[in-house]
């Protein structure tokens, strides 16, 4: 008896994988991806994705919600748009001190190549574009959410040991400068 149902459910087991692989084969062909065009985030099929990646629109393959090279709808980029679990971004957080002596917790997310990246300051959000490099010193323009210090310069300096030194410099408004251990 045994011996008998393990037969007739061999077909069974074919029949349900056949099924499966029709399942994903349709899947694949409806899944949508989100792309940059014209400074807008739209979601189409993957076919007309390649079309847009032509004419040099960001993608979002992996759909994590990072596009796969700099854009003008997300300030991140992902390294790998092949894998939905890393995007490839560097965080520190940790507290930071002003000329004044206020003292912020920080959050700050770079793009893997530290092309652009985010500062979050509390009670502020500033989004980073790079300036110019000399080794492991980065310097960005910051552009910020209303109501706070605009025009700052930031300084980033990745020390070997994974580390960050932190400075945003606002002139007469103040500096603001911290050290955040690497995660
Ligand atoms: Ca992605
Ligand atoms: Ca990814
Ligand atoms: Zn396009």
């Amino acid at each position: 008896m045994v011996f008998a149902c393990e037969k007739e459910g061999e077909p069974d087991q074919i029949k349900k994988q056949q099924l499966q692989q029709q399942y994903q084969n349709g899947a694949e062909r409806a899944r949508k991806v989100d792309v940059c065009h014209n400074g807008h985030i739209i979601n189409v099929s993957t076919n007309a994705a390649k079309a847009h990646k032509a004419h040099g629109d960001a993608i979002d393959l992996d759909g994590d919600g990072y596009f796969d090279q700099e854009n003008s709808c997300s300030n991140l980029i992902d390294c790998n748009d092949k894998d939905r679990d890393v995007q490839g971004t560097f965080d520190w957080s940790g507290s930071g001190v002003d000329t004044n002596g206020n003292v912020y917790n920080l959050l700050v997310q770079m793009a893997c190549d530290f092309s652009v990246g985010t500062v979050d300051y509390e009670y502020c959000i500033g989004s980073l574009t790079l300036v110019s490099q000399v080794g492991n010193t980065f310097t960005y323009s910051e552009t910020v959410t209303t109501g706070c210090v605009d025009n700052c310069i930031v300084t980033l300096v990745v020390n070997s040991n994974g580390s960050l030194n932190f400075t945003e410099d606002c002139g007469t408004s103040g500096i603001l400068t911290a050290h955040l251990p690497s995660n």
